[in-house]
């Protein structure tokens, strides 16, 4: 039996939480514990505000999307909103498969039903009589405690043909990936879902407008989702004050590797790294790089942890935040076979399609396997071009990001370093 959800909280019964509040101290599979703990509040106040003024709060709150990209959420529900084809759909992006995330899978195994109603919440202000929630197939526990929370929301009326008697229909199919990490990319989700092999569209048109079975379709993570709960109960200008300007409210992080307390931490946006690894028991000396981003995203060093966790502050230092995933790694941790181990994780994913993705990712695992045998910068050099042949003309974010964490681990850790040119003898000078 894996270990139960609290272990994974450290911060859990923090009363300055916001997404994590419940998870740990309610009983996921109570739906009385939910609402004396503030659950169906936020989907009240949905209902006074009318779906336009939801869109509204949402947008103002300044909430871009947790999966990776950070899309602004307000954008994107308008958007759907705004289309006159029907029906308008909704799927939640649970398939968390990014190595190093684990933050969905605490919201839904802690705190199920709050999922449940953010989704109704973005539903009734997208005009979504369907939602899907696609559910990453590693994931039992969370997909029996949603199980149980829909039907459980059902039997009470807080799902299905009339809403709290408010006239809206809405109901939530679950939908369980079979162990492909591109399933995550939203449009291999609809492709799954309508029963097709999972492999992304090319975009545009965007979701928003033709996305599961060719019909307007709001995509959000689940932790995207989560924070409409606060938005709706606080406003959004009041949410809005958390965090900073470009990344407002508070953000999970997934901090594992070498560390005295791995686990989800949640924080405003801009404390920086070197205070979240404080909470999570801090760095030894021989601290060697930090992953931020996951596979898809960018070692940073030791002398760098004063970087505040922020989209913008993260970009301006050549990194990203990505879906969450601080991976800390020592001196105890050979980089080379991390990075062999990231690469035989895309090449092992990709899902085939396009060419650049589908060859560069074995070229790229190729070079890696003979530089970690004897550095050559012959091999640097196939790795920097076919990087870049993947970064430009790849379909989907999978391709785009297959080189990143290589390309900072040769720029920014020095791994792989050129040989020392060979002394020219003095017979050829
Ligand atoms: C309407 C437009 N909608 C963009 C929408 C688009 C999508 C969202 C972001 O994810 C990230 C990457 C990694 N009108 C629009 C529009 N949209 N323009 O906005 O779109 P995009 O294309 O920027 O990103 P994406 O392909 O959805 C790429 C991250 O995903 N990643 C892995 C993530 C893994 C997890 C996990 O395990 N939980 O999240 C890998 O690449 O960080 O930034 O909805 O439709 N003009
Ligand atoms: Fe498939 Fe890779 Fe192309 Fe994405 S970039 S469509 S995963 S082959």
């Amino acid at each position: 039996e894996e270990p139960d959800v609290r272990a994974a909280v450290p911060q859990a019964g923090d009363p300055s939480l916001v997404l994590l509040r419940r998870v740990g101290t309610v009983d996921p599979a109570s739906l009385d514990d939910y609402r004396a703990a503030g659950g169906y509040a936020a989907l009240r106040r949905a209902f006074q505000l009318g779906p336009l003024g939801v869109v509204q709060e949402v947008a103002e709150a300044g909430l871009v999307g947790r999966g990776g990209a950070a899309f602004p959420a307000g954008r994107k529900w308008a958007a759907v909103a705004g289309q006159p084809d029907r029906p308008h759909y909704l799927v939640c992006n649970a398939d968390e498969s990014e190595p190093g995330t684990f933050k969905d899978r605490v919201l839904m195994e802690g705190d199920p039903y709050a999922l449940v109603e953010a989704m109704t919440i973005a539903a009734y202000a997208t005009g979504c009589a369907k939602g899907y929630l696609y559910i990453r197939g590693e994931y039992p526990r969370a997909t029996r405690r949603l199980e149980h929370a829909i039907a459980a929301a059902r039997a009470r009326g807080l799902l299905g043909d009339d809403l709290l008697g408010q006239g809206f229909a809405f109901d939530i199919e679950i939908r369980r990936g079979a162990g492909a990490y591109i399933c995550g990319e939203e449009t291999a989700i609809f492709n799954s879902i309508e029963g097709y092999r999972g492999e992304p569209r090319s975009k545009p048109p965007f979701p928003v407008e033709k996305g599961l079975f060719g019909k307007p379709t709001l995509v959000n993570n689940v932790e995207t989702l989560v924070n409409v709960l606060p938005i709706l109960l606080h406003g959004g200008a009041a949410y809005a004050r958390t965090g900073t300007e470009a990344s407002t409210g508070t953000k999970l992080f997934c901090v594992s590797g070498n560390v005295p307390r791995p686990g989800v931490y949640e924080v405003p946006f801009g404390v920086t790294l070197r205070e979240l690894l404080t909470l999570a028991g801090g760095t030894s000396p021989s601290l060697r790089a930090v992953l931020l981003g996951g596979a898809a995203g960018a070692f940073v060093r030791p002398g760098e942890l004063d970087i505040p966790l922020t989209f913008e502050g993260t970009r301006a230092a050549g990194a990203t935040l990505g879906s969450g995933v601080v991976l800390v790694l020592d001196d105890s941790v050979d980089l080379a076979r991390i990075l062999l181990r990231i690469a035989e994780f895309f090449r092992d994913e990709s899902c085939g399609q396009c060419v650049p993705c589908r060859v560069g990712t074995v070229r790229q695992e190729e070079a890696l396997h003979r530089l970690s045998r004897a550095p050559r910068s012959e091999d640097v050099t196939l790795l920097r071009e076919v990087g870049q042949a993947m970064r430009d003309a790849s379909i989907c974010g999978l391709g785009q990001t297959a080189w990143n964490a290589v390309e900072s681990a040769i720029d920014r850790l020095g791994v792989f370093p050129a040989p020392s040119p060979v002394p020219s003898s003095p017979e050829a000078s």
